[in-house]
């Protein structure tokens, strides 16, 4: 683009983040508003918009510690690479799923992108009791297409792994590794909840067959180089609306298990579900199937089309790799949704709950759901079973 990128890093500021969008010819040089809206837990997030001609960018630059936890806490800015590279790589497999990117500078860690302001994040949505007619499709369809497409049945063995280390991830799968895979299992200084959630905490931290199947998700987290996983698709990382859908936030893209992103993804429509009295969250247990079966269906064909493994055509053998997959993810939706309730980095479906007393009601319950979830996931073959095994897990 004949912009000259920077030799060292500094923090913008919201002056500096609208003359960069300037100096880049995406927005007007007139008066501009730029704002500072990052809400999430580890980066500055600029939108430069011209009011008069309506356009505008995101301006996202990664912070060397973690937002959330404040500057004790170093973060490599190396996530900004990935970032941008994961987005450019997503919106390849998966067009018009992703925002597109307009520019990325790595010493400065920013990304510049397509604003997304007339779209909601999915999150605040569904809390607002919104129903995204299309959002389960259009994920299951991304997950397919990034997941299939960037695993060992589509690419040559020397083209994976060439990925696998261009999105070597150590610093951010440790926040994961960390967050959901053990400190909840542990009475860890990291956890984070009410104390009236303290007995059921002490329970899970006593649970060893839990701990014994927590482990064997987290290994497999740490060692199965299945694919480019998201590594972060909660409904907080995802902007939807009416009819589009846009993923957003891949800083934590790393070859991992397949499962990873599907776990990640139902796991916050249960506990979006958990929030809703029950006659609510018929809406959530259908998305949950639509995004499997659609996952599913298009994993299936791109196999049948795009395979180049010797072995795809032996009988049983994508069912196997389909039915493998499908009792990971339940094993890792039960981990994000105990991660999210006594873990750090909660969700505002469940803390923005009230009364304070149905809040902690729904927590126990999501703890029940999440205990089940990992210590079950193999009694699960399809998404339709859901619907009663969460039922029949938070029944007092
Ligand atoms: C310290 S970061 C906490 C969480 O925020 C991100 O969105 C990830 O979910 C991470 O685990
Ligand atoms: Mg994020």
């Amino acid at each position: 683009m004949g912009i000259p990128h920077s030799a060292f890093y500094e923090p913008l500021t919201e002056a500096a983040a609208a003359a960069l969008a300037v100096r880049l010819g995406l927005v007007p040089d007139t008066i501009l508003h730029c704002r500072e809206i990052g809400d999430g837990n580890l980066n500055l997030v600029f939108r430069v918009h011209d009011p008069k001609s309506g356009k505008g960018v995101i301006v996202k630059q990664a912070l060397p510690y973690a937002k959330v936890i404040g500057e004790s806490w170093p973060l490599t800015l190396d996530r900004a690479r990935i970032e941008s590279s994961a987005l450019v790589k997503h919106a390849e497999l998966a067009p018009g799923l992703v925002p597109e990117v307009y520019y990325t500078d790595q010493p400065l860690a920013v990304t510049v992108m397509e604003d997304l302001s007339h779209l909601q994040i999915a999150r605040q949505a569904l809390i607002e009791g919104k129903q995204l007619p299309h959002l389960a499709q259009h994920i299951g369809e991304f997950m397919a297409r990034t997941l299939f497409y960037t695993s060992d049945f589509a690419l040559e063995p020397h083209v994976k792994k060439q990925l696998v280390k261009q999105f070597t991830n150590p610093d951010l799968c440790k926040i994961t590794e960390d967050f959901v895979f053990t400190d909840p299992f542990f009475d860890h200084d990291s956890n984070d909840f009410e104390p009236e959630l303290r007995k059921a905490a002490e329970e899970i931290w006593a649970d060893t067959h839990l701990k014994l199947e927590a482990a064997k998700l987290k290994k497999k987290f740490l060692t199965q180089a299945d694919a480019l996983v998201h590594g972060d698709l909660h409904t907080g990382s995802i902007f939807a609306g009416e009819t589009e859908t846009k993923v957003i936030d891949p800083e934590f893209a790393f070859f991992g298990p397949i499962g990873f992103d599907p776990g990640q993804f139902i796991g916050n429509l249960l506990l979006n579900a958990l929030s809703r009295e029950p006659d609510k969250q018929e809406f959530l247990f259908h998305a949950i199937e639509t995004a499997w079966n659609t996952f599913a269906y298009v994993f299936k064909e791109a196999w049948k089309n795009s395979s180049l493994d010797c072995y795809s055509e032996v009988e049983g053998y994508l069912e196997h790799t389909l039915a493998q997959i499908f009792e990971d993810t339940i094993g890792f939706a039960g981990c994000e949704v105990i991660r999210r309730t006594i873990g750090l980095a909660h969700v505002a479906d469940l803390d923005g709950i009230q009364p304070h007393s149905r809040r902690i009601e729904v927590k126990i319950q999501s703890l029940e759901l999440g205990k089940k979830l990992i210590k079950q996931r193999r009694n699960l073959t399809e998404p339709g079973q859901l619907k009663r095994f969460f039922r029949h897990a938070i029944a007092p």
